[in-house]
Order: C-alpha cells, then structure tokens, then sequence
C-alpha cells in the first residue's frame, strides 16, 4: 500500500485513495447506441418505466424455464411472496442461465447513467405466479429502505418475461408517472397498466416506482425473471458476498463481479481489510 503524506482536510481529498487505483471500468452498456439510452432515459423520467420487447429468443426463454423447473417448489410464506407464486431466491448462485440476463447491455446501459459508479445487484429470483394467485400488494421496490419519498430512486428493477405476459396471466402491474408521488399509496382511482410483452420481453422501472405482481385468472403460471440493483452505498436485498463462493465469482463476468461486491464506493465502502475486495479473487490491480 502506498503512502500518502497530503493532509486530508475533507472526504473528498480522500477520492483518489482507493478509488484513484481502481478506477470505474466501462460497464457492457457502454456498446449501446447513446441515442437509444437517451429514448430509454426520458421515458424513464416521463413514465418511471420503459419495456423492451424481444431482447431473448425462445430458445433462451426455453432454457430459463427447463433450468428453473426443478427448483420450482414450495408457494410463498405470506400474501407478499404470494400464496400461489414460487420464488427462486439467489439464482445467481445456483445457475449461469440468468447471468445474461443481469448484465444484459441495455440494462447496464441505463444503470450507468441512473445509478452511481459500482452500483449493485440487489436481487436475482425467478417468480412464477400460478393460476387463482390474486394480485401483490401495491409497492415500490426502494420502498425497503426507510428513506422519505420523494427523492431520487435509490434502486431500479427490471422483470424479464419468460412466459408471454397477458393481461390476466399475472403481468406485472405499474403505475405510470407514480415514481414522481410523494408519500402516498396507490389509490382505486389511479391508472394500472399490466405490461402485457411476450416471452423475452423485459420492463425496467426505477425504484420509486409502484407496481406489484398482478392477478393470474387463468389455467396457466406466469415465469419471470427479476433482476433489481441498488446504489452502491446501500445494503442489496440478496447478500451475494455470502451466497456466490469465491471460485463461482471468479467464473462470472467483470460487470457481475463488481455488481456482487467485488467494487468499491469510494473511498471505502466495501473494502475488505482495508483492501480493494477483487484482491480476494486473486487479482493483482
Ligand atoms: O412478479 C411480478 O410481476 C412482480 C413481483 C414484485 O414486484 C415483487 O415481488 O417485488
């Protein structure tokens, strides 16, 4: 470690510690043509929302769904989870199938410009909403943190359609424009959009924005796949440092690793022994 005889009179003397060593790499975003981040960025600030349709072909679809069958089992412990929705929690850990789908370019690329540097994954669940499920309560997904509204998102989500999402199969349900809402709920009088997109389609919204998983009356489940990301200085809802073995982090790609942890906020939030944490993966940087 070298040592840095300048007096550090405030923090941001300290931006070019840890941080000044290793530096922010560009994320996969940065392939995606700006303008189409542009587009993606004012329908988020306009609508809180934007649906991609068709990033995954069937056979990717087909891939998610004979991979997550096998897990598919107990229904959630409380209306919230969904007494007739499975979750598969921490699919990072126990799959690769979904990886492309986390570090998907189109996401990242919005990530990058809402979110701050090493922003985190916050979340990895596949969620299969079954037939006579009623709709989840109304929520917005930043909601968690006991933050004031309104303010800024603190977290962002998309949800992957894997199955075609119909207007009674359990599409996910928005609120347009509510991100903008101060403290209050949704009320009956407020419009509900389910996202209706076919399998390989995904929504991405900001944390502020409410919504909830809706009503599946039909005789068929509803997959997805949610992936949700968090600023970088706030505690991500799935502990990924504790779920994914150092040889499996070793294994993923460079935007994932540093979304699961293998990143500081600078100048020392998630340092590891005072250290950059990609030196636990064996890195020399
Ligand atoms: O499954 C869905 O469509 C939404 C689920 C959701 O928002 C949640 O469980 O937090």
């Amino acid at each position: 470690m070298s040592i840095n005889d300048d007096p550090v009179t405030t923090l941001a003397d300290l931006r070019g510690d840890l941080a000044g060593r290793h530096k922010w790499t560009p994320s996969g975003g940065a392939s995606v043509d700006p303008a189409l981040v542009d587009a993606d960025m004012a329908a988020l600030d306009r609508d809180g929302y934007v649906i991609w349709e068709n990033l995954l072909d069937a056979d990717e679809c087909q891939r998610i769904r004979d991979v997550v069958a096998p897990w598919l089992g107990p229904t959630g412990r409380n209306s919230f989870e969904g007494r007739r929705t499975q979750r598969i929690y921490s699919v990072l850990s126990r799959t690769r199938v979904c990886d492309r789908l986390a570090d998907h370019p189109r996401v990242l690329a919005v990530l990058d410009r809402l979110l701050m540097p090493n922003y985190l994954l916050s979340a990895l669940q596949a969620i299969n909403i079954q037939p006579g499920e009623s709709a989840q309560l109304p929520h917005h997904d930043d909601g968690f943190y006991p933050i004031p509204r309104p303010r800024d998102p603190l977290a962002a989500a998309t949800i992957w359609a894997i199955d075609d999402f119909t207007p009674d199969n359990g599409a996910t349900v928005l609120y347009p424009g509510s991100h903008r809402w101060g403290r209050r709920p949704p009320g009956p009088e407020d419009r509900v959009l389910p996202v209706v997109m076919p399998a390989g389609s995904c929504v991405f919204f900001v944390g502020t924005l409410w919504h909830g998983g809706g009503a599946n009356t039909t005789g068929h489940a509803r997959l997805a796949v949610t992936a949700q990301y968090c600023q970088p200085w706030l505690r991500p809802m799935e502990a990924f440092t504790l779920s994914i073995p150092r040889e499996m982090a070793r294994t993923v790609s460079d935007d994932l690793q540093r979304m699961i942890g293998y990143s500081i906020h600078p100048p020392f939030v998630g340092a590891v022994d005072g250290l950059h944490p990609l030196r636990l993966l064996g890195e020399t940087r």
